[in-house]
């Protein structure tokens, strides 16, 4: 007997690299209620681009109209490495292009399987999807307290992709269970006490958007707990027993660490402050951390140095203190108040 053309296109997309591959049929999203009230709560706070998407990701019908089912993906992205001042994801080449790309690709072999009128469309974080509830949907996994998609045997430390085709595919069961029970673990050990109540992040509190997606001031009273995170945060995620059990070694070796992304904070912070327009351009071309941008990572390393700096960071803070960047000034003024006050 012939495999049918779901399970082709699942095994083509493990063959590719992923990790895991399962199919949804699009249509209304069933957690559109949550999200309307995350928004209407303000935690998105200057994530503007998910208010003008909302209506968009409340049915995954609607960004590609004619689209009909999507084969969702998973791709490890390891976990057992040591936690460091970039979060373990973005220490590498950055995730979008190189699933995206792979997308692509399977789109073309389905192409040719199928027959060259079909149309589809790759998603990686590159439009109005909620993410996590269509991989939930295609049987990938439980919306964890921390908000992470955790999969059974797989834990959270894996990003999430879809190619959009338009065609009627049998689906996957969905994911229809939550292991997370009465643990809290992920609630208890985030440094800023960013959960509204298990399952419900106001990023605006959450390092991960302090860090990456807030442009302006980093709020005064969170600054001293973000501690040693310059670009992003996994705790939430490294507290998890289902990560303790299941985080897997780095296996796609375009995710391995730049040199000096995976050790010391204030080593990095130093070599930040330090680096010219030119330096930066190159050191991080093709990373995912040039979404913080250059005066938002400098911003971050100034706001380290005030966390874990000494006297001898002082004179680099100074400097930082007349950078032309407002942000980066405030966060310097701010790193060289909490080195006086140590002594
Ligand atoms: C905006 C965003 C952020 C924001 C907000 C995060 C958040 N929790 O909402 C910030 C900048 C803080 C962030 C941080 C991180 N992110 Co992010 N982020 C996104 C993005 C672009 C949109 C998420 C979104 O729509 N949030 C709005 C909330 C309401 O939706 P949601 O969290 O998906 O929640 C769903 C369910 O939990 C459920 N739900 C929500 N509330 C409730 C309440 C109840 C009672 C119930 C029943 C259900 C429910 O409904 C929601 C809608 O479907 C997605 C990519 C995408 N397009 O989906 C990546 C994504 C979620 N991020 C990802 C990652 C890796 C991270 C970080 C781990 C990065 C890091 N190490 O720093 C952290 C994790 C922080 C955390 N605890 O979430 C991955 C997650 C993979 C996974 N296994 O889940 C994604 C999917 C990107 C990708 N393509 O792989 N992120
Ligand atoms: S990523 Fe860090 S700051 Fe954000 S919710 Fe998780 S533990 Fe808290
Ligand atoms: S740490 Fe515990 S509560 Fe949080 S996501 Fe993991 S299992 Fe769920």
């Amino acid at each position: 007997m012939t495999a049918t053309f779901e399970a082709r296109l699942k095994a083509q997309a493990l063959g590719m690299g992923f990790d895991q591959a399962g199919i949804a049929t699009l249509g209304a999203v069933e957690s559109a209620p949550a999200f309307r009230a995350w928004l209407a709560a303000g935690h998105h706070g200057e994530m503007a681009y998910l208010e003008r998407g909302a209506a968009l990701r409340e049915d995954t019908r609607r960004p590609e109209p004619g689209m009909r089912s999507a084969l969702v993906v998973t791709l490890d992205y390891g976990g057992k490495e040591p936690d460091g001042p970039v979060a373990r994801y973005a220490r590498g080449r950055d995730y979008h292009r190189l699933m995206w790309d792979r997308l692509e690709a399977l789109l073309s072999w389905a192409r040719r399987e199928h027959g060259s009128d079909l149309t589809g469309r790759a998603y990686v974080d590159t439009g109005p999807i909620l993410e996590r509830d269509l991989a939930r949907r295609a049987g990938l996994g439980w919306f964890g307290k921390n908000t992470l998609l955790i999969h059974p045997e797989r834990g959270s430390f894996f990003f999430i992709g879809a190619l959009f085709l338009d065609l009627e595919l049998a689906p996957d069961e969905p994911f229809a269970t939550e292991h997370c029970g009465t643990c809290t673990r992920c609630l208890d050990a985030c440094p800023t006490d960013a959960f509204e109540t298990p399952g419900v992040l106001d990023a605006r509190r959450c390092i991960s958007y302090l860090t990456i997606e807030l442009r302006g001031e980093v709020p005064t009273e969170l600054r001293a707990l973000l501690g040693e995170h310059l670009f992003g945060c996994d705790v939430c995620q490294d507290v998890c027993p289902w990560n303790q059990k299941f985080a897997r070694v780095l296996g796609e070796p375009a995710f391995a660490a730049s040199p000096g992304l995976a050790g010391d904070a204030r080593t990095l912070a130093r070599e930040l402050l330090a680096m010219s327009a030119e330096e930066y351009a190159a050191r991080f071309a093709g990373s995912a951390m040039k979404r913080a941008k250059r005066e938002g990572l400098r911003r971050n390393a100034a706001l380290v140095l005030g966390n874990v700096g000494a006297a001898d960071d002082v004179e680099a803070l100074e400097l930082a203190s007349h950078d032309p960047e407002p942000v980066v000034r405030d966060a310097a003024a701010w790193a060289l108040g909490m080195i006086d006050r140590q002594q």
